[in-house]
């Protein structure tokens, strides 16, 4: 049956609306949390909460619509295949580490994948009511007004985000300073803020120029994608290929010349094992 994205939208919209507030409400506090494969990747009750209140108001509408989730994925521990299906991909608290210390800057981030394809996305901060969203060939929005990308093409010039990630792993540790060490010497200004969706988002919004990181998985950045693709950005892999959402890597920038030089600027690294 065909897919009614129009209603999709509308009902996505009213549960991260709720599914916000409770994440609002419980920033005003830090939070207890408990590691998932190492002593800095996080997840609490509200990740957990906030996930199955998505899930199942999506499931009642929509009741053979798939989903691949951050923290239903990692309690299953199984690889995800992404298929022709409806799917949904939602990372309920993208930022947990910020998030657990009450530093008011992570989001719901949620993208429906249609036939392989992103058809919406959303990320909202509810801490200060930041609401990106994107519909294929629609345009990019933020808190309702259209977004545009900056256009920046000279890494010189452009303001660049990515992260540390959630691992400590040596030969990871490495690549993430060395590539910290090249864009502090060669871009206008580098940014760790603590949320690839968040990240992506300013790219959109033309406030950061390019973000790219290695590790994140598909649910922070399917709704980032299109997102920043809407908002007339490019998405590719680190490397300069077609981006691979299932890859665990991801460069977005505001041109293709941008992109294109900080890839042949990056050390790369090829995070195992896939998110499918
Ligand atoms: C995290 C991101 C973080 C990034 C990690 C990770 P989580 O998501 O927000 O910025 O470095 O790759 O994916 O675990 O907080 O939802």
């Amino acid at each position: 049956a065909a897919v009614d994205l129009d209603k999709c939208f509308e009902v996505v919209n009213e549960l991260v609306n709720k599914a916000g507030a409770i994440i609002a409400r419980r920033n005003e506090t830090r939070q207890e949390f408990v590691c998932k494969q190492g002593d800095i990747d996080l997840v609490t009750e509200t990740d957990k909460e906030v996930e199955n209140l998505l899930m199942n108001g999506i499931k009642e509408q929509f009741p053979d619509h798939k989903f691949i989730g951050e923290e239903e994925s990692s309690a299953e521990g199984a690889p995800k295949k992404l298929t022709d299906a409806p799917t949904w991909i939602i990372d309920p608290v993208d930022g947990t580490m910020n998030f657990v210390h009450a530093f008011p800057h992570s989001c719901i981030s949620v993208g429906l994948v249609v036939n392989k394809v992103t058809e919406l996305g959303i990320v909202y901060n509810p801490m200060l009511q930041q609401r990106f969203t994107a519909r294929r060939g629609q345009g990019a929005f933020y808190n309702g007004k259209p977004i545009k990308v900056s256009g920046q093409k000279d890494l010189a010039k452009a303001l660049i985000t990515s992260e540390f990630g959630t691992t400590r792993d040596p030969e990871k540790m490495k690549v993430v300073n060395e590539n910290f060490q090249k864009m502090a010497a060669k871009a206008h200004g580098l940014r760790v803020l603590g949320s690839a969706a968040l990240n992506m988002s300013m790219v959109a919004l033309g406030a950061a120029d390019a973000n790219y990181e290695f590790g994140i998985h598909a649910w922070d950045v399917c709704a980032g994608d299109i997102i920043v693709r809407e908002a007339g950005g490019v998405v590719i892999d680190p490397a300069g290929g077609e981006f691979d959402m299932m890859s665990r890597r991801v460069l977005a920038a505001s041109s293709t010349e941008l992109a294109q030089e900080i890839a042949k600027t990056l050390t790369q690294f090829y995070p195992q094992p896939r998110d499918d």
